[in-house]
């Protein structure tokens, strides 16, 4: 296991081999089924760009969450995605009530750098971020600060990525494109968004 503690307080703590091998694989194969992959648009200087990667939302009846402006509806648990919700919950001690779910189908898709810092997810939201697949290229970057002052984590199949305390605020992090990877990629961030109407 390893922690950081990045300048501003944020936390990273990461557990390489969180899920065995074998138990990693088993997940993998049944998440690409059972979950209902979507393609997703996000609207930039009135162009409908299409998201370089597919995804899918899911969580409890109340867990409503805005990404990228739009309003997100969570589909129902999926049987898999249950039993990893309940493992989180035991191992990082924390609620969950949904999980953005992402599918790199290659080293094409990535997800640009953003912040997690939604009125929903509250001031210091505790994300735990299950990566299955090949190895991926994580990237943090402070939010204000020098231009250079980049970290890059690798995220390997079956690992958890917990990240807390004012992260979200102080930092943004992304999935870079890596052209010399072929396969796919699935990551899993389970949040605890404040159920409607109590935001
Ligand atoms: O794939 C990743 O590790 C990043 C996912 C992410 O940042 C998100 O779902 O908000
Ligand atoms: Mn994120």
């Amino acid at each position: 296991m390893s922690n950081w503690v990045l300048e501003g307080g944020g936390t990273l703590e990461l557990r390489e081999e969180w899920l065995p091998v074998r138990v990693a694989d088993q997940f993998l194969a049944a998440l690409r089924e059972e979950i209902p992959w979507r393609q997703n648009h996000v609207t930039i200087a009135g162009k409908r760009i299409a998201e370089p990667r597919l995804s899918s939302w899911h969580g409890d009846e109340d867990a409503v969450y805005t990404y990228a402006r739009e309003l997100h509806r969570p589909a129902p648990w999926t049987p898999h995605l249950s039993l990893l919700r309940e493992a989180l919950e035991r191992d990082v001690g924390s609620r969950f009530n949904s999980v953005l779910a992402n599918r790199y189908r290659s080293g094409q898709d990535a997800m640009g750098m953003h912040a997690d810092d939604e009125r929903e997810l509250g001031p210091e939201p505790i994300i735990a971020s299950v990566s299955l697949g090949m190895t991926r290229a994580f990237q943090l970057a402070p939010k204000k600060g020098r231009a250079g002052e980049r970290r890059t984590l690798r995220l390997a199949h079956g690992s958890l990525l917990v990240m807390g305390g004012p992260l979200q605020r102080d930092w943004k992090h992304g999935v870079p494109r890596e052209a010399h990877v072929f396969e796919e990629r699935l990551n899993l961030t389970f949040r605890y968004v404040a159920p409607r109407g109590r935001a």
